[in-house]
């Protein structure tokens, strides 16, 4: 027992580094010298625990691991502290383009999981193609009752022009799975032209689907726009979802948002449509320009909950269509605890539908508020909330949508348990005089290769000073991820092991991040996520390999038949059997002394008969 236990602790604390770069190749050693080709070979060779580094550059595979994917990411972690890490280097840019993968024709996806305890960071994945008429998937997280493929962490990817969902997660079978958090995560300009199920009709920028057990996914600080179906769809899930600070802009068009496509839905949040009436929770998020509803219950039997949340000129605001369980043909009136809970929501303008069976109060639409442009810092946009995200991977600044100082949407909300300044909640999903919200702990991916790894965040800035506002990962139970943050391999130094980062603590409720304090009013961040774990620099030795070429000469394959005096062929086997492959012997020609002997001989004849005739 005390051998085992020892021989754990020692792998935890050596854990290894890999590294991957454009220019490698993956017979090399895999160190930061001598690099691996293919992110599947770091995948291949990783163990829980283990960070596999990803150089700057585009990979573009041709061949998939399997016939349906660019990539199988099939190991596993063992827990939140010691997942396999699949890592941007830091400072640099790794570029997934599919475009020229060669895929079946059945459901596929540039990345595709199967493992547990994952963490990806920081990669843009695009170009996945669609060479039949399934949607296929950028990421596509798929868990079974074998293979769970549960408790994966997805961070600052940027996933676009994918011929379906950008990040599809879905559970099937009776397994549990789900416990994902995706964090800071881009997905647009998705878009299945030749989908079977009609024009535009799967790419959603962010799928989760079908999970029955297991744990509930946050998705936190993620954007989706220009999909050509819907934003974030959650449609047969049957776990509650968590979704915070989350933008849906212009989805159900493709093109750059300029078409739509003939079967796209084009919801931003669609949030349906539970069979068993679970309850997602939708909060601090904006809907603009969406095709069709902004926030949509999607035939849901269940209720959610709708808290401080932005719909602003989508065909619906808000439409909370409930139906009983299967059967989508019918309207039905939610009831008791089955209601949705509808706060500080604003509706600009306020147009809803299906608004029975809500609990609805402190909205626009109840405080008879008619939204105007004078309530806002802005209106319009140029293309900054769709633009660069922060130097943590989190949203941009944006005074879109933020408040006006003289809003009358200002302290008219009630409390629902999120920070929020001044002597009440304001409505919508900017609080007015806040500092930006942190968006949590992030990783600390440092360490590598001698860089100072960036620790791990707990919180990007204080809440308000005034009401030091609370992490929220205790409000549900599932953030988890608190914020002592992921450190930093301070060390690193060439080719010597960074020191890894420390665990970021377990969230609890009203916990501050700690690192929350930057700005003059310093308090906590609003999420007091985590950092996980912060990883260490790469070793040194590069062993190289060289590759040897085999060449075989061929024979000639064809004898000629000699016709001077010569009777060799030249080349190939010869064979003894003259009725096989062709003879090597040639025919030989009388020569000028046999034509005398003949005369001679037919001479001696002629005067034999002659004489006979006699
Ligand atoms: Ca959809
Ligand atoms: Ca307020």
């Amino acid at each position: 027992m005390v051998v085992l236990l020892s021989a754990a602790m020692a792998r935890s604390a050596s854990a290894a580094e890999y590294y991957v770069a454009p220019t490698g190749n993956d017979s090399a050693a895999g160190t930061m010298a001598a690099p691996f080709a293919t992110i599947q070979r770091g995948h291949d060779v990783a163990s829980a625990g283990d960070t596999v580094w990803i150089r700057g550059g585009t990979y573009r595979p041709t061949t998939g691991k399997a016939s349906n994917a660019g990539f199988v990411f099939s190991k596993s972690g063992t827990s939140d502290t010691n997942r396999i890490h699949f890592l941007a280097y830091p400072g640099e840019q790794p570029v997934f383009d599919f475009s020229q993968l060669q895929l079946s024709t059945s459901t596929a996806a540039g990345f595709y999981v199967t493992g547990s305890w994952l963490h990806f960071k920081g990669l843009e994945i695009m170009n996945v193609p669609m060479p039949g008429g399934s949607s296929n998937n950028g990421i596509w997280n798929y868990g079974t009752s074998a293979s769970p493929a549960a408790n994966n962490f997805y961070e600052n990817l940027n996933i676009h022009h994918i011929t379906g969902p950008g990040l599809s997660i879905a559970h099937n079978g009776n397994g549990a799975g789900g416990g994902h958090l995706v964090l800071n995560c881009d997905s647009h300009d998705n878009y299945d032209p030749n989908s079977s199920q009609g024009d535009g009709q799967n790419a959603d920028g962010f799928g989760h689907h079908y999970q029955k057990t297991g744990p509930s996914t946050i998705y936190r600080g993620c954007r989706a726009w220009w999909n050509s179906d819907d934003g974030f769809d959650w449609i047969s899930q049957e776990v509650p979802i968590i979704l915070e600070n989350c933008w849906a802009m212009a989805n159900g068009y493709a093109d750059s948002g300029t078409r739509h496509p003939s079967s796209a839905n084009g919801n931003g949040f669609k949030m349906g449509s539970s069979q068993t009436g679970i309850r997602h929770v939708v909060r601090n998020s904006l809907a603009w320009k969406n095709y069709a509803s902004g926030f949509y219950a999607n035939h849901s039997s269940g209720g959610n909950d709708w808290y401080n949340n932005t719909s602003y000129m989508n065909g619906t605001q808000y439409n909370m269509l409930a139906s009983p369980p299967g059967d989508s043909s019918m309207t039905i009136t939610l009831t008791g605890d089955k209601v949705h809970r509808m706060r500080n929501n604003i509706g600009f303008p306020n147009r809803n539908s299906n608004m029975m069976g809500v609990d609805t109060m402190f909205n626009t639409w109840d405080l008879n508020i008619t939204p105007a442009n004078g309530d806002f810092a802005s209106t319009s946009d140029a293309n900054v909330i769709m633009g660069p995200r922060k130097a943590d991977g989190s949203l941009p600044d944006v005074t879109f949508m933020h408040l006006a100082a003289n809003s009358q949407m200002i302290n008219k909300g009630t409390d629902v348990g999120l920070p929020f300044v001044g002597s009440a909640p304001d409505l919508g999903a900017f609080e007015y005089g806040a500092v930006t919200t942190g968006t949590g702990g992030t990783t600390g991916g440092g360490g590598a290769g001698g860089t100072t790894g960036a620790g791990g965040r707990g919180g990007t800035t204080g809440g308000a000073g005034t009401t030091g506002a609370a992490g929220r990962g205790g409000t549900t139970g599932s953030a988890g991820r608190g914020g002592t943050g992921g450190g930093a391999g301070t060390t690193g130094g060439a080719g010597t092991t960074g020191a890894a980062g420390t665990t970021g603590a377990a969230g609890t409720i009203g916990a501050a991040g700690t690192s929350g304090g930057a700005g003059t009013s310093g308090g906590a961040g609003t999420t007091g996520a985590a950092g996980t774990t912060g990883t260490g620099g790469g070793a040194g030795t590069s062993p190289t390999t060289g590759m040897g070429g085999s060449t075989s000469g061929t024979g000639g394959s064809s004898i000629t038949t000699g016709t001077g005096g010569s009777g060799t062929g030249a080349g190939g086997t010869v064979p003894d059997d003259m009725g096989a492959g062709g003879c090597a012997c040639s025919v030989e020609r009388p020569t000028h002394a046999s034509w005398l002997w003949l005369l001679a001989g037919l001479a001696m004849i002629v005067a034999r008969r002659r004489r006979a005739q006699r």
